[in-house]
């Protein structure tokens, strides 16, 4: 341990426990979990914590949606989260829950020294009241006019437009989000947190906070343009309680952070250990002589919260504050805004890790993209290029064929000793890499290790160790040997970024205990020759055109069936138009196809959303391109009967619906026909199924082909039926 280093603290943004994790999630969590790789690599203690941020409108409304009550929502993502941590090698230290006992008495102590403090205080203040639902609507629960821009916003922050926190009673003309219903402003008394009183203090506080550009700089446009004080109660029962005050929680956004305390604590119990040693530090007034380092990785969108906020409570109550907040840039799906309503949405679970991906590759992506604070695009091709261009042409190749030409030729780590050069190398490299993140610069310190593995690939191919062998084995084992070193430093130097699979290269290499306990200088220390190698094996496999393929479609049929959810038609000649561009040749084939309507059309579009996709409605009657008869024919379509439709309980418009088309087994196909029709109806139905549609997972549920509907694009929806009985198999052509 790194003794003279102050005891370090690195937390992430804690994930919302109502819904399930996405790449937009991992696009913070993966670069938090590189980075304290790193500073143990470094010697440095560091904890690591994170948890569910389980109060607030965003948990109480999806409860209310799913009809189940917030405790078993956050119950059952709290658990969901955790899993995808441990499977994404995110290793938290401590992963609580802001419901926890340690987090409602460390909430309550912070917010009674405020008030003690003279930092709160109360007043009476419009809230928007939803006369037919009878309740009040805090934060999400009403939606209205943004009075900044005048786009539509919901209570807490216009999310659409200009993107300021919104305070209870500032929108004009609110509704409710529940019922729609017009609500209206009825008075009563909050309490208000004082922030106006730090602005002298935060504005000497960003000047010393450490962090990326996009954090602080904004931090600091903000203070220049002046605080208002914060309303940090809210009228709801989920929450912490506000001391002194019946009816009234705090503000999710005053017990969230104070999560990283109490996870803190709930680590430091489990552990024997203190968690004042990063809370209650020791200082002169400024984070410089504060005696830890607490390290924040958040979103880009919570900037405010963390840099503004959050260390004016801590300021107030006496606690530590933030040395770095380190925020990510936003993450587009297929060069779409990342938007789950419409489907450009990447779920880790379901549609990466579930579908065999391994996670070391997507860490690899989302660190070596671009920089931390840019825009990251994901798509799958572009997954496929990166993989195979580097992780298997570089990395992969040269640790298989080091290790492979070592044990056939050798048996054992052959007789060397490391070329002063190759020392050279691997030392500038980990002294770069360590300076890249001192910058948070993700990508740099992967391009720069990645460098290495090419210096390595170069003087493998370029000693001939194949020729040698048969003229000079002593020098050629004398190659041999710095081309392991070279695989040992990169199994160091890469395990922050892919530990799983360094952790495999490092069996491959003989050696003992995990690659993630060693110090970078390891990566110094020479092989011993004559020790045994473990057994050589590909480390990573190309990414197959098929698999691309197969995980394009499902994107593609989310964003079409998520359109028709919202009622919304997609915009058909553009999605052509893009397929048949296609983004390299061998795609082309697959996504020459328009894609058709599995489900029917959906609701009629509601006002906000008619605004919003004016373009889509307007090339809605157009007709697209030709197509021949083969293109037709691709398409198989067989008469099919309808044994039974069940609710997708994840989904408002779909059904589960078992079709016998004529096969052994019937199929499942998933339908967005639930407006249309009720379930027992659809039973004996006679139908219209396209069979070789290729198969897709829709809410978490398989759908096997696609049940033929026509929609008069008035909402009018009808499936298509033979005008006589046909037995099930009958081919339409
Ligand atoms: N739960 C999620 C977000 O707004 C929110 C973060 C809390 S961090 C203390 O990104
Ligand atoms: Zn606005």
């Amino acid at each position: 341990m790194n003794q003279d280093a102050k005891p370090m603290i690195v937390t992430c943004g804690l994930p919302y426990a109502n819904g399930m994790a996405h790449l937009g999630h991992m696009r913070t969590y993966v670069p938090a979990d590189i980075y304290v790789r790193s500073q143990r690599k470094q010697g440095r203690e560091v904890v690591f914590i994170c948890g569910s941020d389980t109060h607030g409108t965003p948990v109480v409304v999806n409860a209310e949606k799913e009809g189940i009550t917030p405790k078993e929502l956050v119950t059952i993502y709290h658990k969901h989260f955790s899993e995808i941590f441990a499977r994404m090698g995110v290793h938290f230290d401590a992963y609580g829950t802001t419901d926890d006992e340690e987090n409602h008495v460390r909430t309550t102590d912070i917010v009674q020294k405020l008030i003690d403090g003279g930092y709160v205080y109360s007043k009476n203040i419009d809230i928007a009241y939803c006369p037919s639902c009878d309740r009040f609507l805090p934060d999400r629960y009403v939606e209205g006019t943004c009075p900044h821009c005048g786009v539509i916003a919901r209570g807490d922050e216009c999310d659409q437009g200009c993107k300021k926190p919104l305070f209870p009673g500032e929108l004009i003309d609110p509704r409710c989000a529940v019922c729609k219903n017009p609500a209206e402003y009825r008075s009563q008394e909050h309490y208000f947190f004082k922030l106006s009183e730090f602005d002298g203090f935060l504005k000497d506080y960003l000047d010393t906070l450490r962090g990326t550009d996009n954090a602080v700089n904004y931090a600091k446009g903000w203070v220049t343009q002046g605080l208002e004080d914060w309303c940090i109660t809210r009228n709801m029962d989920w929450g912490v309680k506000f001391p002194g005050a019946d009816g009234l929680v705090v503000y999710v956004w005053v017990d969230a952070p104070i999560g990283y305390i109490a996870f803190t604590e709930e680590w430091a119990k489990a552990n024997n250990d203190s968690w004042e040693k990063f809370w209650k530090a020791e200082s002169k007034g400024t984070i410089d002589t504060q005696d830890s380092e607490i390290v924040h990785f958040i979103g880009g969108d919570i900037v405010y919260h963390h840099c503004i906020f959050w260390p004016a409570m801590l300021k107030g109550s006496g606690y530590s504050l933030p040395t770095d907040v380190v925020a990510s840039g936003m993450v587009k799906i297929e060069d779409k805004k990342f938007s789950k309503s419409r489907g450009y949405v990447v779920w880790v679970g379901e549609d990466y890790l579930d579908q065999g991906f391994h996670p070391d590759l997507l860490r690899y992506y989302l660190s070596s993209y671009t920089s931390h604070t840019k825009e990251l695009n994901f798509g799958w091709d572009m997954l496929q290029e990166k993989i195979n261009s580097e992780l298997v042409a570089v990395l992969g190749n040269l640790f298989y064929r080091s290790l492979l030409f070592a044990s056939k030729n050798f048996g054992e780590i052959p007789n060397g000793t490391v070329e002063p050069e190759i020392l050279k190398k691997i030392k500038q490299t980990t002294a770069d890499a360590i300076d890249a993140l001192k910058e948070y610069e993700f990508k740099k310190y992967s391009d720069t290790v990645m460098e290495l593995a090419s210096f390595a690939n170069s003087y493998f191919q370029s000693h001939e160790p194949w020729a040698l062998i048969k003229t000079d084995k002593e020098k050629c084992g004398e190659v041999v040997y710095n081309c392991l070193q070279l695989v040992k430093a990169l199994a160091v130097l890469f395990e922050p970024v892919t530990p799983g699979k360094m952790q495999e290269a490092w069996i491959q290499l003989g050696l003992s205990g995990n690659v993630a306990d060693v110090l970078y200088d390891e990566a110094l220390v020479p092989l011993v020759p004559g020790a045994k190698l473990g057994t050589p094996e590909i480390l990573f496999t190309k990414l197959e055109d098929d698999k691309i393929s197969e995980m394009d479609e499902i994107a593609k049929r989310r964003v079409h069936l998520a359109m028709k959810e919202a009622g919304l038609v997609p915009d058909e000649e553009k999605l052509i138009e893009e397929s048949k561009k296609g983004k390299k040749e061998n795609k082309s084939e697959k996504g020459g196809k328009a894609p058709k309507c599995a489900c029917a059309a959906g609701e009629k579009m509601d006002a906000e959303n008619k605004t919003e996709n004016v373009e889509n409605v307007e090339n809605e009657t157009e007709i697209l391109p030709e197509i021949t008869i083969d293109d037709f024919f691709k398409a198989q379509i067989k008469v099919g009967k309808i044994i039974s439709a069940e609710i997708i309980e994840k989904s408002t418009k779909l059904y589960k619906i078992m079709v016998d088309v004529g096969e052994p087994e019937p199929r499942q196909i998933v339908s967005g026909i639930r407006a249309y029709y009720e379930a027992n109806e659809l039973v004996d139905k006679t139908v219209c199924v396209i069979v070789n549609l290729k198969p897709a997972k829709l809410c978490g549920v398989q759908s096997q082909g696609m049940i033929l509907a026509a929609d008069d694009g008035s909402g009018k929806v009808s499936l298509l039926m033979p005008d006589q009985e046909l037995e099930p198999g009958s081919d339409v052509c």
